[in-house]
């Protein structure tokens, strides 16, 4: 029989027809899987986030064993355990005599750059799990000036037949995003999520997460993730049933005691391998098909799916393993402690790190306009902030996470993402949640005592970079609004967003 390879497969590719293994043959290669400190340690991310990893992994190993697969499974607390990657690869060549491996491209250039270092054999796959592949996404991506989501998604549109109509869009309209943009009033019947009694194999992971990672941010229990496969399957059942048809509408509202409103949670379950993201999508246009849910909700879920993840991963890789780093507004503020559960008293930023930290989840517009919104015109440094949010949240692995905090919340990628900034005043906040009313400040308040912190904030910022927004066809409107405001009060505004930035940074409870 021929010498046996190494087949890895790592934490977030927990699928059976991931790429290394549909090139592997069951009866002759060993599968490797290992939790190790190297994926543990580059960041302290948030003890949810590893116990679901290593839960998922634990639990997939043994599905392939069952399935005849040879595995090499190490666990964090083996003696032998080498603590990264390249080494568990090194160790397992010499055990079992293979020179040759078998991968699926990581989702993380610092990953990818650690299996090239790596002194053996090792031939990298395209990951397959996507519904864009490498050559789709530049070949779309060649010779254009600006890579604007949208007309991407629409060539997704046509490539996968999905919401069409021979050639034109369900409906006649490619996005329905007008139509939601709905607050929400707290109800007693919204849907509640579809959470999961850990069993005996995710408690054994839970007291070790418990034991080695209890001081990261983030509380570990109650843990209620899906673990599985057939379990992520029934968290989207769940949501399909329950929570697609109000999606679109309230897709952008935030609601004080609703942490999850109509969002489907499974972003991590995507990220990791347990739902197949074309799959997701069928799901969701039979279910309008059937008239279970408006065109304005299976449009704007299959749009997050299709357009932005898929076009967040293609630039990604498009961009190079510096993007991560880029810093285009040239800000320099350190990220302040209230980012890690210290007391603030504003109350839309307390509740959304409140939540991240016991749910390790946000939902996107808590993500952008407000957790990021703040980062953005307290003007911290975007590397700090990246790093944040590859720490706090489930579902956050460098190829999905970068491109929405570094490009699309920041705008440290000089505009690839985003055609303009994100940021806001209270006002917006204040439209699209019910935060405002049990907050210090006040949100109607400009200047002054009580004024609300986005309201200087957000005029700080645009004057800061004025010469680089001023001429935006999205944000010249906002510089004429400026320059209309009776001097004395542009000069009251500076002046306390300094203040309050200077009290920000000195350590001051703000
Ligand atoms: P839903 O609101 O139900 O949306 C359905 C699905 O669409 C999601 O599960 C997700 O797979 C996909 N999706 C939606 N928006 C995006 C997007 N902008 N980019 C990529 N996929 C999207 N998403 C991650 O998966 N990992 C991250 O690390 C991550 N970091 C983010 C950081 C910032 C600053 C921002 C603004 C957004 C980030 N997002 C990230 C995107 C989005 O916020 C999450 O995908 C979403 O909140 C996950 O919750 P859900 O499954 O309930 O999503
Ligand atoms: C995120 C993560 C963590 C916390 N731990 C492991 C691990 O121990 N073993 C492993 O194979 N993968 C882990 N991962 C996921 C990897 O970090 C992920 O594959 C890369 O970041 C690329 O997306
Ligand atoms: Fe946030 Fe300002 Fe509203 Fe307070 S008043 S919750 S700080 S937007």
């Amino acid at each position: 029989m021929s010498a046996p390879r190494l087949v890895l497969v790592l934490g977030d590719q927990l699928t059976p027809s991931v790429a290394a293994l549909a090139a592997a043959e069951k009866g002759r290669d060993v599968v490797v899987m290992a939790e190790v400190a190297a994926e543990t340690d580059y960041v302290r991310h948030h003890p949810k986030k590893i116990a679901l990893i290593f839960a998922a992994m634990r639990k997939f190993a043994a599905r392939l064993s069952e399935d005849g697969w040879q595995v090499a499974y190490t666990r964090l607390d083996d003696e032998e355990n080498a603590g990264s990657i390249p080494g568990e690869l090194l160790r397992r060549a010499e055990e079992h005599g293979a020179k040759q491996v078998i991968a699926t491209r990581p989702g993380e250039w610092r990953l990818i750059e650690a299996l090239e270092d790596c002194p053996l054999e090792i031939d990298l796959l395209e990951d397959t799990r996507f519904i864009a592949s490498h050559d789709d996404f530049e070949q779309w991506a060649k010779g254009r000036k600006a890579l604007r989501m949208e007309y991407f998604y629409r060539e997704m549109r046509r490539k996968t037949g999905l919401l069409m109509e021979g050639d034109n869009p369900a409906g006649d309209k490619w996005n329905y995003d007008h139509d939601n943009r709905k607050p929400a009033e707290d109800d007693l019947f919204l849907p509640k999520p579809l959470w999961f009694e850990p069993d005996e194999a995710t408690e054994e992971v839970l007291s070790l997460v418990e034991s080695r990672f209890g001081k990261n941010f983030g509380k570990l229990r109650p843990f209620g993730f899906a673990t599985t496969a057939e379990e992520a399957e029934q968290v989207l059942s769940h949501f399909i049933e329950n929570a697609l048809e109000n999606f679109g509408t309230y897709q952008d509202a935030m609601l004080q005691n609703q942490r999850f409103l109509y969002h489907s949670l499974i972003s991590a379950y995507l990220n990791i391998g347990l739902l197949d993201p074309l799959d997701v999508c069928q799901r969701v246009e039979a279910a309008w098909q059937q008239g279970k849910a408006p065109i304005n909700a299976a449009e704007g879920f299959i749009r997050q799916i299709l357009g932005w993840r898929e076009y967040v991963r293609g630039i990604y890789f498009h961009e190079g393993p510096d993007y991560p780093r880029r810093n285009a507004l040239n800000h320099q503020r350190s990220l302040p402690p209230l980012y890690w559960g210290a007391e603030t008293r504003m109350n839309c930023l307390s509740l959304a790190v409140k939540q991240t930290e016991e749910e390790a989840y946000a939902h996107h517009i808590q993500r952008l306009m407000i957790t990021g919104n703040f980062a953005l015109i307290a003007q911290i440094n975007p590397a700090e902030v990246h790093e944040w949010y590859l720490e706090v949240y489930i579902d956050a692995f460098e190829w999905v996470e970068a491109p929405n905090t570094v490009g699309m919340s920041q705008f440290a990628d000089g505009g690839v993402i985003a055609s303009k900034p994100y940021v806001s005043s209270g006002n917006y906040i204040n439209k699209m949640s019910d935060y405002c009313g049990a907050c210090d400040y006040s949100v109607a308040t400009k200047t002054g005592e009580g004024a609300c912190p986005f309201n200087l904030l957000y005029w700080h910022f645009l004057l800061r970079h004025r010469d680089r927004f001023e001429q935006g066809p999205r944000t010249a409107q906002m510089y004429r609004t400026w320059d209309r405001m009776d001097e004395a009060r542009r000069e009251t505004v500076l002046r306390e967003a300094e203040t309050f930035l200077d009290r920000m940074s000195k350590g001051e409870t703000v």
